[in-house]
């Protein structure tokens, strides 16, 4: 096993790994920018480093920085954590050209499911069930609008280097189609200077769902259920519930089995999700992420596993700790994203927390690295604390959100805490009658 790793990240999923880290033995190095010398990842590491200025380009993206500072500190593996480095090839490539284990998949696996149109000929070619759409990439507009009249308007063209929306442009009818194309491809070549898309079937009012997954590098792979991410705004998720309330136990079974399938036939070590739409009753695949996820948390609530713990472990060469038999669903649980920005306009609210009071009590989890005059930085993401709750059953667990919801103080700046609050008291959200368009429509009318 490892004995000392690099965290290379901030916030509260540098203290999640950090954690992990802790319980298995292992020490830790934190690294931050100058921006971030008070902050709580570098507080609890064993060590740290500062890797250089506020800007995350010049350091938690500066490669030369995170890999010196491994090499200083004698780590013998790098976590990437989420977003910053965890999908980038490159990166994982270097990490172990210097020597170091990535935790994380293959520098192959990453790219593999980067390049969406390879990720779903890859998963289609191991039978999962894909929307209907292009054969690969567009050869050109003819080609789009052939597709486009094969399987049906409206279509949705989709960038290649693509996920989180970019470069992603619906056409209703033939008319559109051009305009979509053209859009698509040049907000591509902007974005990731790739301008290679792919067209698809519409689907108008899917839920998101995926599922968890882990493999090892002795040929084991397991699933750790499936989570609803269908709330969401700008393509940024805002709450996260594990299990849907969308899917009944056999489409459950189902659809864990044939994606821990895919997972074990490629090979794939680390964790992972595959990523679904689900409309009247059918998943369609639509990519796959290889890193850790925010909402890992519900996955971890419902089956009682660390999966920092097991990711770190396969990295190393450690088998999973669990046969499929092994892991089981208890109850529901419930993550919101609590942001630093105004509930109402979504616009960032920097500033230092006066009168931090997170809520506690049983099945209740923050994971945040706030604490009381904590200065929120401007220059990263909004996200500042998840309040995840568990319960025996969906209404218990939405009993006991609400609860802790009311709890929850952080002064000082503005939160998304009282959005949150009127979510959880919504008709809609509390039968579970939610797709990915639910949110929207539900700002808009307020
Ligand atoms: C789709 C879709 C409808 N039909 N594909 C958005 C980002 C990327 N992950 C895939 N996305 C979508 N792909 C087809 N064929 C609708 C979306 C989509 C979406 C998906 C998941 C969560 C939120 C979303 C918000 C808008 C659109």
């Amino acid at each position: 096993m490892f004995e000392k790793i690099l965290i290379a990240n901030r916030g509260e999923i540098a203290l999640r790994i950090h954690r992990a880290c802790r319980e298995m033995g292992i020490r830790t190095v934190a690294v931050h920018s100058t921006a971030d010398a008070d902050a709580m990842h570098v507080r609890l590491a064993d060590e740290s480093v500062c890797i250089g200025p506020p800007p995350a380009k010049d350091s938690y993206l500066n490669i030369p920085a995170i890999l010196t500072a491994a090499s200083i500190t004698g780590a013998d593996a790098i976590h990437p954590g989420i977003g910053f480095m965890s999908e980038n090839a490159a990166f994982a490539e270097m990490v172990e050209q210097h020597g170091f284990a990535f935790i994380g998949p293959t520098p192959e696996h990453i790219r593999l499911m980067g390049d969406k149109v390879t990720a779903k000929k890859t998963v289609q070619a191991l039978g999962m069930p894909t929307v209907p759409g292009s054969d690969g990439a567009l050869q050109s507009l003819d080609d789009a609008i052939k597709t486009a009249a094969r399987i049906g308007y409206p279509v949705l063209i989709k960038a290649a280097a693509g996920g989180g929306g970019k470069g992603m442009k619906v056409a209703d009818d033939a008319a559109g189609i051009e305009e979509a194309y053209t859009l698509a491809r040049g907000e591509a070549r902007a974005a990731f200077g790739n301008d290679e898309v792919y067209i698809e079937k519409y689907l108008q009012r899917p839920r998101h769902i995926e599922v968890q997954l882990l493999g090892d590098t002795h040929g084991n792979a397991v699933y750790f259920g499936e989570r609803d991410c269908s709330i969401q705004r700008r393509h940024q998720k805002v709450i996260e519930e594990a299990p849907s309330p969308g899917l009944n136990g056999s489409e459950r079974e189902e659809i864990g089995l044939l994606a821990a399938d895919v997972i074990r036939r490629i090979g794939y070590r680390g964790v992972g999700t595959i990523e679904f739409l689900y409309e009247n009753g059918k998943f369609y695949f639509i990519e796959m992420n290889t890193r850790l996820q925010i909402e890992h948390t519900i996955s971890e609530m419902i089956t009682g596993i660390d999966l920092v713990r097991e990711q770190i472990r396969v990295a190393a060469g450690l088998p999973i700790s669990y046969q499929q038999s092994e892991i089981a669903f208890n109850g529901h649980a419930i993550e919101c994203r609590i942001n630093a920005e105004n509930p109402e306009t979504f616009l960032p609210s920097p500033g230092t927390i006066v009168g931090y009071h997170p809520p506690g009590g049983l099945d209740v989890r923050v994971d945040s690295a706030l604490y009381d005059g904590y200065r929120v930085p401007s220059n990263y993401d909004s996200m500042i604390a998840k309040l995840i709750v568990h319960g025996a059953t969906r209404n218990e667990c939405l009993l006991r959100l609400r609860r802790a919801l009311e709890e929850f103080v952080i002064g000082g700046i503005n939160t998304t805490l009282p959005l949150h609050r009127r979510l959880v008291a919504q008709p809609d959200f509390i039968n579970g009658d939610y797709d990915i368009h639910w949110l929207e429509g539900f700002l808009e009318r307020k």
